[in-house]
C-alpha cells in the first residue's frame, strides 16, 4: 500500500514523540524508583495517536464541556499519560520530576483533581469503562456530542465491571464511545492466557453488542485509518483490540513480564536509553510477525 507524504511526516513525526515520550517516562520512573514501564511501553503509540490527532482537546481550554474525553483505565500506567499530556501542553514538563515525590500532583495513579487533562481518577482496575458509559450517555443527554476514548489493559478485563459496562454501552447505543484494549498478552507476573484465558476476545466483545477491529498497536498508520473510522458501525459502540507488545522499544524489556513493575538499576537505564535514542527520527521498529516468546516469571 502506498502511503501519501503527508501521511508519511505525520508517521514520522509520531514516531519521534513517541520515542520523546518512552524516554522520558523512563527517566521519571529511574529517578522516582517506582512505576510501570513496560504497560507504559505497550501503550505509548497509541496515547501520541489520540493525543496528537484523534481527540478533539485544547490543553489552553482543559475543561470545555465539548472536548473529547480520554479515560486510561489501566491507571497504573500513569507515566505514560503524564509525559504525554505534559508534552502535550496540558503543564510544564518540568512537573514530570516530581513523579511520586510527597505532594506532587503526579501521583501513582491519575488524579483528575488535580492534574489537568486526567478526565477520572483510575487505578482500581476495572473502573474507566463504567465511567466511560456514564460519560457518553452525558454527552447524548447533554447535546453535547462529544466522544469518549478509553485504554484498558487486557489483563484488566479480567474484572467483571467491564463485561456489565459492556453490555451497558451497546444497550444504549453508544456510538461515541470507543475502547482500546492494549492486547500485550502480559498482566502482572503472568501471561493473561495463562492466568485467565481472554481468547477469542473479539468474539466476546462481538457478542455483548460491539463492533470490533484488530490493529497493531504499534503502527501508526494502522492506528490512524482505525480511528478516522469509528464509530465503525452506527448505534454501536467500537472496541479497537490493538495489539502490542509490553516494554516496547527496549530490547531487553519487550514481552518481558519482569518489567511489568521493575525499575531499571544504572546499567538497564543507560542501555535502554541508549536503544531510545537510536530511535530516533526512524519509524519505531515493527513488532515481527512471527509468535512472540512471552517470557513470564523472569
Ligand atoms: C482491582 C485491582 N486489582 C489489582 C490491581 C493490581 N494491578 C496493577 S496492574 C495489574 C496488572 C494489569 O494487567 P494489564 O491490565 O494487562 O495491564 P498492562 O499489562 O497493560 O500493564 C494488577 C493486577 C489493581 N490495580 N486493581
Amino acid at each position: 500500500m502506498k502511503i501519501d507524504s503527508n501521511r508519511q511526516e505525520k508517521i514520522a513525526a509520531l514516531s519521534r514523540l513517541a520515542t520523546k515520550v518512552r524516554r522520558r517516562d523512563m527517566q521519571m520512573i529511574y529517578k522516582a524508583k517506582l512505576g510501570h514501564i513496560g504497560g507504559d511501553f505497550s501503550a505509548t503509540d497509541i496515547l501520541v495517536t489520540l493525543y496528537s490527532e484523534v481527540l478533539k482537546i485544547d490543553p489552553k481550554a482543559p475543561n470545555a464541556p465539548d472536548r473529547d474525553r480520554f479515560i486510561l483505565s489501566k491507571g497504573h500506567c500513569a507515566g505514560a499519560l503524564y509525559t504525554t499530556l505534559a508534552f502535550a501542553g496540558f503543564f510544564p514538563e518540568a512537573e514530570l520530576d516530581t513523579f511520586v515525590e510527597p505532594l506532587s500532583n503526579l501521583n501513582g495513579h491519575p488524579n483528575r483533581n488535580k492534574v489537568a487533562g486526567v478526565e477520572t481518577n483510575t487505578g482500581p482496575l476495572g473502573h474507566g469503562l463504567p465511567v466511560a458509559v456514564g460519560t457518553s450517555i452525558a454527552a447524548n443527554l447533554t447535546g453535547l456530542g462529544y466522544r469518549v476514548f478509553v485504554i484498558t489493559g487486557d489483563g484488566e478485563l479480567q474484572e467483571g465491571s467491564n463485561w456489565e459496562a459492556a453490555m451497558a454501552a451497546a444497550h444504549f447505543k453508544l456510538d461515541n464511545l470507543t475502547v482500546i484494549v492494549d492486547r500485550n498478552r502480559l498482566q502482572q507476573g503472568d501471561g493473561t492466557e495463562q492466568t485467565n484465558q481472554l481468547d477469542p476476545l473479539d468474539d466476546k466483545w462481538r457478542a455483548f453488542g460491539w463492533s470490533v477491529r484488530e490493529v497493531d498497536g504499534h503502527d501508526y498508520n494502522n492506528l490512524l485509518d482505525t480511528f478516522a473510522q469509528v464509530p465503525f458501525e452506527p448505534g454501536k459502540p467500537s472496541c479497537i483490540i490493538a495489539n502490542t507488545h509490553k516494554g516496547q522499544g527496549v530490547s531487553f524489556m519487550k514481552d518481558n513480564v519482569a518489567w511489568h513493575h521493575k525499575v531499571p538499576n544504572d546499567a538497564e537505564y543507560a542501555a535502554a536509553l541508549k536503544e531510545l535514542d537510536a530511535l530516533d527520527g526512524v519509524a519505531a521498529p515493527k513488532p515481527a510477525n512471527e509468535e512472540v516468546e512471552v517470557k513470564v516469571g523472569v
